[in-house]
């Protein structure tokens, strides 16, 4: 049976509604992408990973499944494997064999995903330990109790699908140094990046032809009307997907079609027309623009692989 930690709720559901709030009242206003991933946001998640034109996922895939040995060759053995945001786990899987995994952790915002994972890697590594660990990585990780519980067991983080894409630098830097604090002797990270490249193609990935990501994007209106008593009108909100290349990220909006009046709860606010709320930034590295964040976190070695297109990255790195 797997073990079941939850370490607390890092985050305190008041809180983090507090903070959806006060997103929607400011200007612009915004709207954490974590709000995105209720069952019917991450089944729309899914289907987007299916897309022709997301190529994230695919990409990562093929990067890993070319150069896995040579991947493994970077990391430790006997590990305990940390997933982070590890969703149904299926990404874990194929690395437990070759690095010998003793242990596996996910961690995830989702009690359900986390559930899942537990149950389905459980049953497919006998040998390894399960431990799930519900917790919003959007503040500092809190895993040093858990992992300490194997002391001798080396740590991989991985952290793959260019997830840290949607935190700003300021933001990705605090992560990745917070994970650089948990690495141990032999630790590594193995972390998966989205490049920058063409305009086109990248707006394409978040504006398909089919509307799943437009889906996707404003399925967070039934979110946040289910989590803070609103009525926004979802049909009445467009989907706008476009690529900063000063900042360097795609910037998903949600802009008012007509003049709006929203309730949030007790409070109001009135959507001007062609006023946008920003749901997402994905940020997008080169390799040497990433390489430079890790040294600023504080790691001293890294590796990485790409696709022949140079499309993503993936980076191993060490203290
Ligand atoms: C899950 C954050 C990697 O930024 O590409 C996909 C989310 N948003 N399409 C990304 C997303 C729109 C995705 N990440």
């Amino acid at each position: 049976m797997p073990a079941w930690i939850s370490v607390g709720l890092v985050e305190d559901s008041d809180q983090r509604l507090l903070d959806l709030r006060n997103g929607l009242l400011q200007r612009p206003a915004h709207i954490s992408p974590k709000f995105f991933y209720d069952a019917q946001g991450c089944a729309l998640y899914s289907a987007i990973c299916e897309l022709a034109e997301y190529y994230p996922t695919r990409t990562e895939a093929a990067i890993f499944e070319r150069h896995r040995d040579a991947i493994a060759r970077r990391l430790p053995r006997g590990v305990q494997w940390v997933d982070l945001g590890c969703g149904d786990g299926a990404k874990s899987w194929p690395w437990l064999k070759p690095v010998e995994a003793r242990r596996w952790v996910g961690v995830d915002i989702s009690p359900e995903w986390l559930s899942m994972s537990l149950q389905a890697g459980g049953q497919q590594f006998v040998e390894v330990e399960f431990v799930g660990v519900a917790t919003d990585f959007t503040r500092p990780l809190q895993l040093h109790h858990v992992l300490g519980q194997r002391p001798h067991w080396p740590r991989v983080f991985f952290y793959p699908g260019s997830s840290i894409g949607n935190f700003p630098p300021e933001q990705a830097l605090a992560l990745l140094g917070s994970v650089r604090e948990h690495l141990g002797p032999e630790g590594r990270l193995l972390i998966g990046i989205d490049g920058v490249k063409d305009k086109a193609v990248l707006e394409a990935a978040y504006d398909d032809a089919l509307g799943v990501t437009a889906a996707f994007n404003r399925n967070v209106l039934r979110v946040v009307n289910r989590e803070l008593d609103a009525d926004f009108d979802a049909r009445r909100f467009a989907h706008r997907a476009v690529f900063n290349s000063r900042d360097s990220r795609i910037e998903m909006h949600l802009v008012a079609q007509g003049v709006q009046q929203v309730h949030l709860g007790t409070d109001q606010r009135v959507f001007d027309d062609g006023e946008a709320i920003v749901t997402e930034y994905s940020y997008k590295y080169t390799p040497e623009s990433f390489a430079a964040l890790l040294r600023e976190a504080g790691f001293g070695s890294s590796w990485h692989w790409s696709d022949e297109r140079g499309w993503f990255h993936v980076f191993v790195a060490g203290a």
